[in-house]
This record gives structure tokens, C-alpha cells and sequence, in this order.
């Protein structure tokens, strides 16, 4: 039933009557009513264990949450997004990160095209290329094999490229070193250029639209650099490029024999998995990039056919509407207890926020609730000795998201088992939290004083009854890693059906990619001292008496 309204939705109407008696409910006195609560609600599929245990709801939650999901029409969504209707409505776009990730000899006809042998020419071309560099035999203009790939990119262009390769660290290539660029701020450029040796070093531009002012501006300065040491002629064998725009492609001085294409169906935040990801299949090989493309299939599977009741993106995805759009949460935070995730929070950030962070519905109509919540995080344990502090003690209740692998890629003794034991037992001290009672009895075995016992009191109970998530994998690999990401997808697709936005536009980037067009030229030209408000035009007239000094 695609209702006007989510708030007139029945289902929603009853999660509102069944809320009013769940928001009393405490999840110790749930886990010790069902001893099997681990059991009823955790699920397993490609690699990932989900374990929702640990919320607060129970199976009349899920249920209603599912037939809002039904009177959504989420099914029916679903099958639109795979099947590649344009549902992306703003753009006119079809939304097709999925095919980029189907096995040879799939087919998927979209405007009277099947996009799947498009999509494997690009991989045999990646594969190619990949192969080349990683065994040396694609030298640079001395005739040394490549020892630093630099991906020049922002947003969707780089925060993929960048937190997978980060996250598969030990399986990039040992000759391999990885860069990536993405801020128009110099000081990322400069740093970069420092550390790299021209001779031996491949850039990536990576821009879909090849119009991007920052990786424009980056590629420009990183070519001038390169230019210093080297003949034009040299060019091509250090800049390759992954754009949609050949023509700017070729202006630039790019081979395009070297540059690699995606489609308009690729939406920048979901476009790691098309040639987005060169810098990845570079690092860790094209085998492992075909892993990496595999547990994305793997995960896209089973969100197309699974039951709604035994689909892990769709339970995430529900869960998330319980607290946002019931509780308030206002806030998500991710905690991956991986170093080598250091960058997936800021990487769902994008994914999430920019997706979800619409006030008006597909139609047009202001949306009748919340919508995305703020995501943030960081790694555990770092996290812990940080804003954990709020999580535990602070006024709103923020739900949790757990991540972690339970076999280390290293050896050090004892480092990963303290990792785990932290990260399990982060999640039980939400859970449980400490009643006055349990610290009076801690206190009381440490010798404190009655009286300071009491005043400590307030200070050192935990409220407990906050939520989270647990989410598991045997080792971070690539099929993991992509059925990872896959989920997220797929999680923030179901949030953005339920909320009846589109997803998959992003008008609030367009505006910032126009907007210091102008402020750009008074700083270097013409001052307008009247052209904006006065904030503004005292900010460039100070910062022109400093630029002129
Ligand atoms: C992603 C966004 C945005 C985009 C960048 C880079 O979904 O649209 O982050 O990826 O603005 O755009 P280009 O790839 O065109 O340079």
C-alpha cells in the first residue's frame, strides 16, 4: 500500500500502541524470560552473523516492523531496484550497483541492453591492467615497475577506493604502496607528492563526471609535478583515468586505451564496485577483487530472495525505524573492533547520510517523520577510552553497531582475544548496564566507606537498556568485506523505502559543488564588497588583506 503518509500507514499506527508499552520494557528481564533470545533473534548468511538479540523488542516488534515493510510495498521495491527501473526518479536514473557485482553469463536488460557483458569487458580490462602493474611488467617512463598508485578522487570517487584498501591492508601487493588524494586543500596533495618517486608512480584519476573542481584542480597540479621531471610523452604511462566523460578524458592527456568507464546507473557512494575500484583490484590482485565483487553477490542474493522474516539487511534496516523513528534516536554510531575498518564508519557515513538525508518524499511531499539518522564511529577499543563515556552515561540513547572478525590477520599473542573480549563486552555493559545495588556491592568488597559509597553512588550507576547490534565475521577478507558493504546497501535501500524517499539523489552535494564558484573569484580577483551578507563579505575582505600580504 504506497500510503501519502508513513504516519498513516496501519502498521505504523500499531508500532505507535505496541511502543507505548516496548519503551517500559528492560532487556535484562527479556534475555532472562527467554534464555534462547540469542537464538530467536540472530541470523547467518554469506559469511556475516547478525546478532539483534541484544534491542529492545521482541517478536510482535519484528512482526509489525515486517508488515510496515509489506504496506510499504518494500518487495515490490526491491525487485524494481534489481530489475533496473529507473528509480532514482530526479535523475531518471535506473540504480544498478547490483549488476556490477553479477557472475558472467547473468544477463539484465535495461533500455533494451543487457549491461552484464558491459560490465565483465570492464572487469577483463581491469584484470588486465591489474595483472600488468602487479607483475611489473607496466613500467613507468624509466622502465621501473610501479611502487606507488595515488587515486585522485573525492566523495564516492575516493571513500570506497580507500577504506577497502585500507581494510584489506594485509593483502595488498608488498611492492604496492597506496595513496589517496581526495581534499582540495593543498596540504593533502603536497603530502602525498613528498613521499612518491614520479618514476615509479601510477596516478588514478578518478571522477565520474570528470568535472569535480577539487580532482580536476588535484589532477592538474599532480600532472604539472610529474611534468617537472618528465617529457609529455611520458604521460600516459602514469595517469590512467575512471570516468563516465571520455571526451574530458582525452583533453586531459589521458590514453584512453588507459581509461577505464562506468555508467550513469552507478551512483558515486555505490560505485566502489565497478572501475571506482581499480585501486583495489591494483592492491590486492584481481582474484581478490572478484572475491570482493562475489560476497557483494552473495549478499544480493539473499536480500532478493530471502523471506522479509529471514533477511538480514531487512531486519537491520527495520531495527533502525524502531529506534528512529520511535525512541528519537537521533544518532547511530558504528564500532568496528578492526583496525583495519578505521575508515568504514566514515564510508557509511557517506553511504547512509547522503542517501537518506532527505526531507521530502519520492513525490515531492515533506516526509510525515524522521529520517537518517547521524552516523558516526570509530574502532574499538579506541572509541571506548573516548565518547563511549556518552554512550554508557550520557542522556540519549544511542544504538550501537558492533563489527568485528573472529580470526586476526596477525600473530601477536593475546592482542586479539582482549580485542574481542572488549567488544562483547561493550555490548553487554549497554545491555545490562549496573544497578545501585550491584555498585554498592562492588564498593562495598573494595573497603569504601558507607557514606562515600553513597555519594558515589549516582555517578557510578549505568541505566543499561541501550541497544545494539553485533555483527560477525570468521576473518576480514574480501568476500566478507563485500558482503559487508553489501548489507549496508541494502539496509539504508530498505530504510529509504520505508521513509518513501529517493536514496539514490543527492542534490545537497550538487549545491556544494556550485556554490564557492564565486567566492573563489572575489578571493582572487575583482572584490564584490556588496555581492553576499555581511558575515560573508567580511570573511573575504579579511582574508584578502591576508592573501595580499
Ligand atoms: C556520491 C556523490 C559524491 C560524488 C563526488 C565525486 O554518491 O555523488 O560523493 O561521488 O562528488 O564526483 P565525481 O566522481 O563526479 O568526481
Amino acid at each position: 500500500m504506497p500510503q501519502s503518509n508513513l504516519t498513516d500507514a496501519p502498521a505504523f499506527q500499531a508500532l505507535i500502541q505496541h511502543f507505548a508499552e516496548a519503551k517500559e520494557w528492560q532487556m535484562r528481564t527479556l534475555f532472562s524470560q527467554q534464555s534462547d533470545r540469542f537464538n530467536r533473534f540472530s541470523i547467518e548468511t554469506a559469511g556475516l552473523l547478525l546478532d539483534y538479540s541484544k534491542n529492545r523488542l521482541n517478536e510482535k516488534t519484528m512482526d509489525l516492523l515486517f508488515q510496515l515493510a509489506r504496506e510499504c510495498d518494500l518487495e515490490s521495491k526491491r525487485s524494481a531496484m534489481f530489475s533496473g527501473e529507473k528509480i532514482n526518479t530526479t535523475e531518471n536514473r535506473a540504480v544498478l550497483h547490483t549488476a556490477l557485482r553479477l557472475p558472467r553469463g547473468a544477463s539484465l536488460v535495461v533500455d533494451g541492453q543487457d549491461v552484464v557483458p558491459e560490465v565483465h569487458a570492464v572487469l577483463d580490462h581491469i584484470k588486465a591492467f591489474s595483472d600488468r602493474v602487479r607483475s611489473g611488467q607496466w613500467t613507468g617512463c624509466t622502465g621501473q615497475a610501479i611502487t606507488d598508485i595515488v587515486n585522485i578522487g573525492i566523495g564516492g570517487s575516493d571513500l570506497g577506493p580507500e577504506m577497502t584498501c585500507r581494510a584489506l591492508r594485509p593483502f595488498v601487493h608488498p611492492r604496492l604502496t597506496m595513496h589517496f588524494v581526495s581534499n582540495v586543500d593543498g596540504h593533502d596533495l603536497d603530502a602525498v607528492l613528498a613521499k612518491v618517486p614520479s618514476e615509479s608512480t601510477l596516478f588514478i584519476i578518478a571522477s565520474k563526471t570528470f568535472t569535480t573542481r577539487e580532482t580536476m584542480m588535484n589532477a592538474q597540479s599532480a600532472r604539472s609535478w610529474f611534468l617537472q621531471a618528465h617529457a609529455e610523452p611520458d604521460l600516459p604511462r602514469h595517469f590512467v583515468a575512471v570516468s563516465t566523460n571520455t571526451e574530458a578524458v582525452r583533453s586531459f592527456g589521458i590514453d584512453t586505451e588507459n581509461m577505464f568507464p562506468f555508467w550513469d546507473w552507478v551512483g558515486g557512494r555505490y560505485s566502489v564496485w565497478s572501475a571506482i575500484g581499480l585501486p583495489l583490484a591494483l592492491a590486492i590482485g584481481f582474484e581478490g577483487f572478484s572475491e570482493f565483487l562475489a560476497g557483494a553477490h552473495a549478499m544480493d542474493q539473499h536480500f532478493q530472495t530471502a523471506p522479509l522474516e529471514k533477511n538480514m539487511p531487512v531486519i537491520l534496516g527495520l531495527i533502525g525505524i524502531w529506534y528512529r523513528n520511535f525512541f528519537g534516536s537521533s544518532s547511530l554510531s558504528i564500532a568496528p573492533y578492526h583496525q583495519d575498518l578505521s575508515q568504514f564508519p566514515a564510508y557509511l557515513q557517506q553511504l547512509d547520510m547522503e542517501s537518506n538525508g532527505k526531507r521530502v518524499t519520492a513525490a515531492g511531499q515533506p516526509v510525515s517523520t524522521a529520517t537518517c539518522p547521524i552516523v558516526w564511529g570509530d574502532v574499538g577499543t579506541n572509541g571506548q577510552h573516548a565518547y563511549f563515556q556518552l554512550l554508557h552515561q550520557g542522556t540519549d540513547v544511542t544504538p550501537v553497531d558492533f563489527i568485528a572478525a573472529l580470526k586476526a590477520a596477525h600473530d601477536l599473542e593475546g592482542h586479539h582475544m582482549v580485542l574481542l573480549a572488549n567488544c562483547f563486552a561493550q555490548s553487554e555493559a549497554f545491555m545490562r548496564g549496573k544497578t545501585a545495588e550491584e555498585v554498592r556491592v562492588e564498593m562495598r568488597a573494595q573497603q569504601i566507606p558507607d557514606e562515600k559509597i553513597e555519594s558515589l553512588l549516582p555517578h557510578r550507576v549505568f541505566p543499561g537498556n541501550r541497544p545494539s547490534n553485533t555483527i560477525l565475521m570468521d576473518k576480514l577478507a574480501p568476500s566478507t568485506l563485500g558482503a559487508l558493504i553489501a548489507l549496508y546497501e541494502h539496509k539504508t535501500f530498505v530504510q529509504g523505502v520505508i521513509w518513501g524517499i529517493n536514496s539514490f539523489d543527492q542534490w545537497g552535494v550538487e549545491l556544494g559543488k556550485v556554490l564557492a564558484k564565486n567566492i573563489e573569484a572575489e578571493l582572487t580577483g575583482a572584490a564584490h564588497p556588496d555581492a553576499h551578507d555581511g558575515s560573508t563579505n567580511g570573511l573575504i575582505a579579511r582574508a584578502k588583506i591576508s592573501l595580499s600580504e
